[in-house]
């Protein structure tokens, strides 16, 4: 589907917002509360295409998945309960419900099948089967198993320790969640410090598991107990409008309930550093911490991003380099070669299509250089199934005036179903 999306005169952004469920949470309650014994309550999940899919593939192997108004309602089987499912599981668009169900699926004793989109078939699986193959999971697919169509037949597992060679959350947790059903300890030590929000859903269901700076440990054979679970609001999702409303002038907007999880910040330093006035009031501290967040358009600078915070920022790439191309001076993103392997390129889409609206910004290995200061114009864009290329795409039209065309946009539902409808509060 292509979205007009027309902006005239000089708009500005106010008012205030509560953005979905945070994605990264929402995949893993589903999944924890599926294999805990007992019910499990989640509030605030996100609806997104990706966790429906999850919800699905749960489906698929006899677990009972109510959707109420207000909260979703898991009839956990327990770990032995899961059935082998007669029918392929489809992720859809969603790494994280693949390569987590995998780490799952590496304890279950019986055959799965899993396939996903096109972007999906693109997107490298060895990073996970060689871990989980070394701990004793049948593993095939296409290429040998680096890629989907992929299938595994689980169970016999024992612990090991891992060193990751990528900060990866998703090759972490699917370590960890298959160490829960491994014999002895399984340990992952990463690279940097990737999201941690396996381990604190874990700890939420009863599980004892130990971190220690980037060494994480899970002892084998433990049982979840179903519990109730409140869904911040998703930081990735909360950042097109904080971007929105630093670079959009006379902007004033409030974000409430968003996850602050520190592991998932590195936007909020990068804009703060950039220049950006924001401020975080603390909302709540359960599993997870949230902030109502109000921020003011301010003027930019452009900085080097790179490092240790590339891991706390990943998802937020496209949408820091918008804000880079309205900031005075250069900004460098490094050490961010992870992009590559995301929904698309994201090195080659947001220099593509933002070069498209007359951004100045070039490619690199590892990331991007963006040299600000330029003014937008409307053009006809493309978010090459991509949420988060989309959702960038939208706010960037809030600067060019005119019509802007995003072809593919029906790919903001992934994270974000009521994206257009919020934009739409917001500029009224
Ligand atoms: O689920 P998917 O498709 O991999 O989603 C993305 C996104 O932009 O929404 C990545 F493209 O987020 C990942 C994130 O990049 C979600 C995630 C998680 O929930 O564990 C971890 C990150 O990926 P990775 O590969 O660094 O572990």
């Amino acid at each position: 589907m292509t979205i007009t999306l027309k902006t005239e005169g000089d708009i500005q952004l106010k008012g205030t917002i509560r953005v979905p469920g945070d994605k990264s949470i929402s995949h893993r309650a589903v999944m924890l509360g599926a294999i805990a014994k007992g019910k499990t309550k989640v509030y605030g999940l996100l609806t997104g295409d990706d966790c429906l899919n999850t919800i699905e593939c749960f489906r698929k192997m006899g677990v009972v998945i109510r959707r109420d108004e207000d909260y979703v309602e898991i009839d956990g089987t327990g770990f032995d309960g899961l059935q082998e499912p007669v029918e392929i599981l489809d992720v859809g668009n969603s790494g994280t419900t693949i390569r987590l169900m995998l780490g799952i699926l590496a304890g279950a004793p019986f055959h799965t099948c899993l396939i996903g989109d096109a972007s999906i078939a693109k997107r490298p699986m060895d990073r996970v089967a060689l871990p989980l193959r070394q701990m004793g999971a049948k593993i095939d697919g296409r290429a040998d198993g680096s890629f989907a169509p992929i299938s595994i037949r689980g169970g016999g597992l024992e612990g090991i320790d891992y060193v990751s060679p990528v900060a990866s959350a998703q090759v972490k947790s699917a370590i960890l969640l298959a160490g829960l059903h491994a014999e002895g300890v399984t340990t992952v030590i990463e690279p940097q410090s990737s999201r941690n929000h396996t381990e604190r859903m874990l700890r939420a269901f009863g599980c004892q598991i130990e971190v220690d700076g980037l060494k994480t440990a899970i002892k084998g054979k433990q049982d979840l107990h179903g519990t109730t679970i409140h869904v911040p609001g998703d930081i990735s999702s909360a950042a097109f409008f904080l971007a929105a409303g630093v670079i959009v002038p006379n902007s004033e907007l409030k974000i409430q309930n968003v996850g602050i999880n520190p592991t998932r910040t590195g936007i909020i330093d990068v804009l703060k550093e950039m220049g950006a006035n924001i401020i975080e009031e603390t909302a709540s501290d359960e599993i997870e911490p949230a902030a109502d967040i109000t921020i003011k358009s301010s003027n930019l600078k452009g900085i080097e991003i790179g490092g240790d915070i590339i891991p706390r920022l990943i998802d937020e790439i496209p949408i820091i380099a918008l804000a880079a191309t309205q900031a005075e001076g250069k900004t460098i993103i490094k050490d961010a070669a992870e992009l590559k392997v995301k929904e698309t390129n994201r090195i080659d889409t947001v220099v593509q299509e933002l070069t498209k609206m007359g951004a100045k910004i070039e490619p690199t290995d590892d990331g991007m250089i963006i040299y600000g200061g330029t003014k937008l114009r409307p053009a006809l864009v493309d978010s090459h199934g991509d949420h988060r290329i989309g959702m960038m795409l939208a706010i960037a039209s809030c600067l060019a005036e005119g019509e802007t065309f995003i072809e593919n946009s029906e790919a903001i539902s992934i994270s974000y179903p009521n994206f257009f409808q919020h934009l739409k509060e917001l500029k009224s």
